[in-house]
């Protein structure tokens, strides 16, 4: 199976079970937004932990009733996201959510050795893209939390973004290493893991998924620009995820493909204890919601 839109997530989460997910300085109005929509369909059951007039305040003027739900008064932002996330390494809960705070702040609470989620393996970033002009969801990785990742973290997130869509009903997706060029050149260390990578592929080091580069943008979503340069690949102009050469390439995609095409994205983090849907505060209310029912999707 493959998504083609943002709205078969619905379809995958609806009429499972109920997942509790709390809500990190959840004062914030598109979490809240977001958040009350996925309860009022019957998705997830939050727990609200910020600042309990801010939260009711918003909650109110969203028009919801929330006297049945679960807040915790935290309005220190650094107590909130450790009492969150000390929620969910203790199994009260199954998805943590980032609300009104820095991504960083977060993650390093997520990171944290006594009470933190971490699994032993990389945690990382995975968004999926519905654009208009591309013929099913797209993959990016990673646009938000490691930096500059390696050839041993690349394969991490490689594996990682492969058993998430694997897990979604991908299976084989097809995985395009991004680089500049679709030649390897020894300059560009991007090209260089990419050939790395789509050789350990075909020799099975790294499997479940079919990976090929280097390639650049336009040949990994157009199989009409690959064929004009005389590329076969089994990948471009199909790609299901694009690895990114680092933090700030992704980054300038993602952001570009939500205010330039106007793309509906969902995302997360993967590798942890728990699904954590860490979007960026800049993005809307729909965004939020998809990206709460991707993590609920993931843990299917
Ligand atoms: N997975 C697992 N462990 C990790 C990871 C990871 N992805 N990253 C770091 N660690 C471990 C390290 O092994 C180490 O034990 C500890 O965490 C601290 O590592 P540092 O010192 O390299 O990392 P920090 O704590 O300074 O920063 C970690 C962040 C994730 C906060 C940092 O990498 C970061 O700021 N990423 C970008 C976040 C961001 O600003 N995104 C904005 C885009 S929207």
């Amino acid at each position: 199976m493959v998504l083609r839109n943002m709205s078969d997530l619905k379809g995958i989460v609806t009429g499972k079970p109920v997942r509790k997910l709390v809500l990190a300085v959840a004062h914030d109005q598109h979490s809240l937004g977001a958040v009350l929509r996925a309860w009022r369909d019957g998705i997830i059951e939050p727990v609200f932990i910020g600042d309990s007039d801010g939260i009711r305040g918003i909650c109110s003027e969203l028009g919801y009733d929330i006297s049945e739900l679960s807040i915790i008064h935290e309005p220190e932002i650094d107590k909130a996201v450790e009492k969150s996330v000390r929620m969910l390494s203790g199994r009260q809960a199954d998805i943590l959510m980032k609300g009104k705070v820095g991504t960083s702040t977060l993650l390093k609470a997520v990171l944290n050795k006594e009470w933190g989620l971490r699994t032993g393996s990389l945690l990382s970033h995975i968004a999926l893209f519905e654009v208009g002009t591309y013929h099913k969801l797209i993959g990016v990785t990673d646009v938000a939390m490691n930096i500059a990742p390696n050839l041993k973290d690349k394969i991490a997130i490689v594996n990682n973004s492969v058993s998430f869509l694997n897990r979604l009903g991908y299976i084989m997706p097809k995985v395009a290493v991004l680089g500049a060029v679709e030649m390897v050149n020894e300059n560009m260390e991007a090209t260089l893991h990419a050939a790395l990578l789509s050789k350990m592929n075909q020799r099975e080091q790294i499997r479940n998924c079919i990976i090929d580069g280097p390639l650049a943008f336009d040949n990994a979503v157009s199989l009409e620009s690959a064929q004009h340069k005389g590329i076969k690949s089994e990948v471009a102009g199909d790609t299901d995820l694009l690895l990114m050469p680092d933090i700030e390439v992704g980054n300038v995609l993602y952001k570009s493909l939500v205010f330039f095409a106007q793309a509906k994205v969902a995302s997360m983090i993967l590798g942890a204890k728990v699904p954590i849907v860490l979007t960026s505060r800049s993005d809307s209310e729909q965004a939020k919601y998809d990206s709460i029912l991707l993590a609920a999707a993931s843990i299917l």
